[in-house]
């Protein structure tokens, strides 16, 4: 059966990479992209949709005989605590329209989690894939709620709903798109177009990070995972590497020795510190296979390269 794939916020910092990668592998003809947002390259079809919209969204998924959607469009962590009321509508009111049209026509579906599930009683230190799930931001409130939406579709419909916790995501062709963990890329932007930044978490704060060609690596592996293998239908922890914002300057200097780096924490910091540290990813691993590949020098030599020859 060919492959027919749908990707709502394909826009985004993720989406922007995801596409060409299923372009890739299923055609350019059996990619469908929707956002709010146009593409900065159009590589497929596109159609402008807010995924709030029911009736034009489940139009689309008919008239295209979608077989998979990757659900990215959300408002995240920064942006969602300027506007609870609309994170709620947006991230949990296209969640239940995507798992209702999986149901209703069989569809595989993938919808990202994040490490934002977890919240201040979580244990912040290597957490593990069970664990306590007490979010305070709406952005996290609707990434739990949404894991445990997906879990019971899979339990009463048998949906083939399958998620990651990412960790903070770090690319270069997209900017990110009001999260807490953007000042991880910012600090290539900013320091490689005037030699300064000021960061807006303090130099101590840790937290999981991820070079995007990993998690889109893993995103396709869960994917193509035989069903029958996964234990975890809420969502899975996935890490590669955690650094504090400190360790993330030094080695950016090794690549811009004259940077000078600045800490003025704001709202921002109360979101990080109730984030894990570092995220325990065996079940992952021992599932499906999942592995990183970028370390922090090798992820910043790769943001580095790449950015100069976007930017400069
Ligand atoms: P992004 O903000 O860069 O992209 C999201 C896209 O969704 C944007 O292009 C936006 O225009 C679109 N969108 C927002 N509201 C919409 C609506 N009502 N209708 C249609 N489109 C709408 O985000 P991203 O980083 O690409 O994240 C994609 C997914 O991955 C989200 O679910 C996010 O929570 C998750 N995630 C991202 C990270 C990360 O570090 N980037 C980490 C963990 C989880
Ligand atoms: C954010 O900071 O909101 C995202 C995430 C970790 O979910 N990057």
């Amino acid at each position: 059966m060919t492959e027919r794939i749908l990707v709502t916020g394909s826009s985004g910092q993720i989406g922007s990479e995801l596409v060409p990668k299923l372009i890739e592998r299923y055609g350019a003809d059996n990619v469908i992209c929707v956002d709010l947002k146009e593409p900065a390259d159009k590589l497929c079809a596109f159609e402008k949709l807010d995924v709030t919209d029911r009736e034009g969204f489940e139009k689309i998924v008919k008239e295209n005989a979608v077989s998979q959607i990757y659900h990215l469009a959300s408002i995240l962590s920064a942006t969602g605590e300027k506007m609870p009321e609309k994170t709620w509508e947006v991230n949990m009111g296209s969640l239940r329209h995507v798992l209702d049209f999986a149901r209703d026509y069989n569809i595989r579906v993938f919808w990202p989690s994040s490490i934002a599930a977890f919240g201040p009683t979580t244990p912040r230190d290597n957490t593990p894939q069970q664990t306590v799930l007490e979010p305070s931001t709406m952005y996290g409130v609707t990434k739990t709620a949404g894991e445990l939406l997906c879990n019971y579709y899979h339990l009463k419909y048998g949906v083939d709903v399958r998620s990651l916790r990412y960790p903070g995501l770090i690319s270069w062709k997209q900017e990110p798109g009001g999260g807490t963990t953007d000042y991880a890329v910012d600090i290539f932007y900013k320091g490689l177009a005037t030699g300064k930044y000021e960061c807006f978490v303090s130099e101590d704060t840790v937290l999981p990070m991820m070079y995007m060609d990993d998690a889109i690596n893993g995103t396709l592996k869960l994917m193509d995972a035989d069903s029958g293998k996964l234990t975890v239908w809420t969502s899975y922890n996935m890490a590669a590497i955690s650094f504090s914002a400190k360790e993330l300057e030094e080695e950016v200097k090794k690549h811009i020795p004259n940077l000078e780096v600045s800490y003025s924490p704001d709202g921002r910091q109360k979101i990080a510190n109730s984030w894990p540290r570092s995220i325990d990813d065996s079940v992952a691993r021992a599932d499906w296979g999942w592995a990183h590949e970028y370390d922090l020098s090798k992820m910043v030599k790769t943001m580095i390269e790449n950015l100069k020859k976007k930017l400069l």
